[in-house]
């Protein structure tokens, strides 16, 4: 497998609910180094950016209150197959949902609903490349998020 690269948020009803500190044990405890990590209070443009692929939604107005009503912390995570593992631990997008399928679920733990699920997790190779280099500035070639450890 592969060693890569992903981009983990905990959203804001996560930093609100003091979840940071178990979900960076939860992450460190399953292999996962933290490569970046920065605490932001997003604005609403930055969030229509990032989220730009569900501009189109209807829940899209409500996302961007979401994500712009506290900090976010915002990680690169790293590990062999970093990408799928991270999708797995945080459970699906509907957090009722995975209270009842993935009761081990991030999502499971400190989530509500579908639209207030706590964590992000990037959901391909070029997602990541692309969400990383949104919010940490450095240039990654592709070469670099897949084999190399510059961060
Ligand atoms: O990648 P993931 O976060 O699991 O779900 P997406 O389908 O990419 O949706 C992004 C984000 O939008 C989701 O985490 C919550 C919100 N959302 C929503 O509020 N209502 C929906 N019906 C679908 C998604
Ligand atoms: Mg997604």
């Amino acid at each position: 497998l592969e060693t890569e690269r992903t981009l983990a948020i905990v959203k804001p009803d996560g930093v609100f609910g003091n979840y940071t500190s178990s979900i960076r044990k939860i992450i460190l405890d399953s292999g996962f180094s933290i490569q970046r990590e920065a605490t932001l209070h997003l604005d609403e443009d930055s969030v229509r950016s990032f989220y730009a692929e569900h501009s189109t939604k209807s829940f899209f107005p409500n996302l961007v209150k979401y994500m712009t009503s506290g900090p976010v912390l915002i990680m690169v995570l790293q590990k062999a197959n970093a990408i799928a593992d991270w999708r797995t631990l945080i459970g699906p997008t509907d957090a009722r949902k995975a209270k009842s399928t993935h009761p081990d679920s991030i999502r499971a733990m400190c989530g509500e609903d579908l639209e207030r699920n706590c964590v992000h997790g990037s959901d391909s190779y070029e997602s990541a490349a692309r969400e990383i280099s949104f919010f940490f500035t450095q240039t990654f070639s592709e070469g670099t998020i897949l084999k190399h450890d510059e961060l």
